[in-house]
């Protein structure tokens, strides 16, 4: 992560006590650069700044409404439902001295800045069914929370996110330009992709496109978007740059695919790659919990669709970015994205070989539910 030259400067035009000297890079986050901030002294709280990266949010000032119309939106539900504490639950942005919530810096920069959430934890790889449990009620209670906006109020700040579709055609595109000539050394995963590019349409059918409601989702519903407390129970929801329209299959699939793998998510070793079964029911039992009140019976028939996308997509958007030379994701060595391309798709066949397997464990969840067993 690149140092930041004027980090006074930049410090300066928030309304924060940080401490410059304290700055470190902080989180595994591949897009947006994170950096950790000590308060001055110890009545002041620590910091996150973020550079935030325009490349992929191009439109910094919406991007900037969308967050803070659902940051405000999920402290109200919390401050109403009377029982939660909106300071630790929802993210809280520090205002610039000019009343925003983002700053442009003389390079072309943008960053923002929110309070560090003290007792907190992320993980990329989940260790207990706890956990896994405790992620799905808190992405469950967030949809649940969300679940009355309407997906217009929000500006689509990256169009066609995933649409597998558009993604495949970025494929397509990677390879026909070939600018490193890379494209000729991974024929073998292209024609993989191509096997399953059918079958990877469900969302873009008709009958979804007419049977699914589009909801606010994450749209970035990784594990480590979530903090759980020092005891591993839900706390909240981060990263909200691409809160927009979606299916909440999205989200489901997205936060399986990081719970699910017994390995990272750039496996070296695809011997490594597993399916953590028990994680898979403890998120959905969660998830259920807290979300199965709104679901409607088609958005849980296509919650496995959503397991088997993402993966799958992950897959040809890591390979993509290899053909195109490594222009949209972070990476720490070169091959890095065919390494985490290989790792997914390796994901997904294995999930796609267990279908039947997860399946039943969403319909025995989803029937929990009806009974009213569930936790
Ligand atoms: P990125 O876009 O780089 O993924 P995130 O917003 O997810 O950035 O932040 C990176 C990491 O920083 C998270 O995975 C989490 O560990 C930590 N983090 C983010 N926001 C907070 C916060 N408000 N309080 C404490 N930790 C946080
Ligand atoms: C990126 O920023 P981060 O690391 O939370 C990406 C996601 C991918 C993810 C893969 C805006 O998320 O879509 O699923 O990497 N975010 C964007 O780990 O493209
Ligand atoms: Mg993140």
């Amino acid at each position: 992560m690149k140092n930041i030259e004027n980090i006074a400067a930049i410090l300066a035009q928030f309304k924060c006590k940080a401490d410059e000297r304290s700055v470190r890079a902080y989180g595994s986050g591949h897009i947006n650069d994170t950096y950790f901030l000590k308060g001055r002294d110890r009545a002041h709280t620590d910091y996150l700044l973020q550079r935030i990266n325009h490349n992929v949010f191009r439109d910094v000032e919406k991007l900037s409404e969308n967050t803070c119309f659902v940051i405000n939106h999920l402290k109200n539900k919390v401050k109403n439902n009377g029982k939660g504490d909106a300071e630790k639950e929802v993210v809280t942005l520090v205002p610039t001295t000019g009343g925003k919530y983002f700053f442009k810096d003389q390079y072309g920069n943008f960053w923002r800045m929110c309070y560090f959430l003290v007792n907190t934890k992320s993980y990329d790889v989940v260790q207990t069914a706890k956990q896994a449990y405790e992620g799905g009620k808190a992405f469950g209670r967030f949809h649940a929370m969300l679940s009355d906006v309407s997906p217009h109020a929000i500006y689509d700040v990256i169009p066609n996110f995933h649409n597998v579709q558009i993604r495949l055609e970025q494929l397509a595109s990677a390879v026909f330009f070939d600018n490193c000539g890379r494209a000729i050394l991974v024929e073998e995963e292209l024609i993989a992709i191509k096997k399953y590019a059918q079958f990877m349409q469900y969302f873009q059918q008709p009958k979804q496109l007419l049977s699914l409601p589009k909801r606010v989702i994450h749209n970035d519903a990784k594990f480590n978007n979530v903090l759980l407390s020092q005891n591993d129970e839900s706390q909240c929801v981060i990263d909200l740059d691409t809160v927009m329209a979606g299916y909440v299959a999205f989200d489901f699939g997205d936060a399986i695919r990081t719970i699910i793998n017994k390995a990272p998510e750039d496996e070296a070793d695809i011997n490594k790659i597993g399916l953590n079964i028990p994680l898979f029911a403890a998120y959905t039992e969660g998830y259920f919990h807290e979300a199965g009140a709104f679901l409607t019976s088609n958005e849980i028939d296509s919650l496995l669709m959503g397991v088997l996308l993402f993966p799958y997509m992950q897959a040809v958007r890591f390979l993509a970015d290899h053909i195109n030379g490594d222009k949209y994701y972070k990476t720490e060595f070169e091959g890095h994205n065919l390494q985490r391309a290989r790792a997914q798709f390796n994901l997904f066949e294995k999930l796609y070989s267990n279908q039947q397997l997860l399946q039943d464990i969403i319909t025995e969840k989803s029937g929990m539910l009806k009974l009213g067993v569930s936790n």
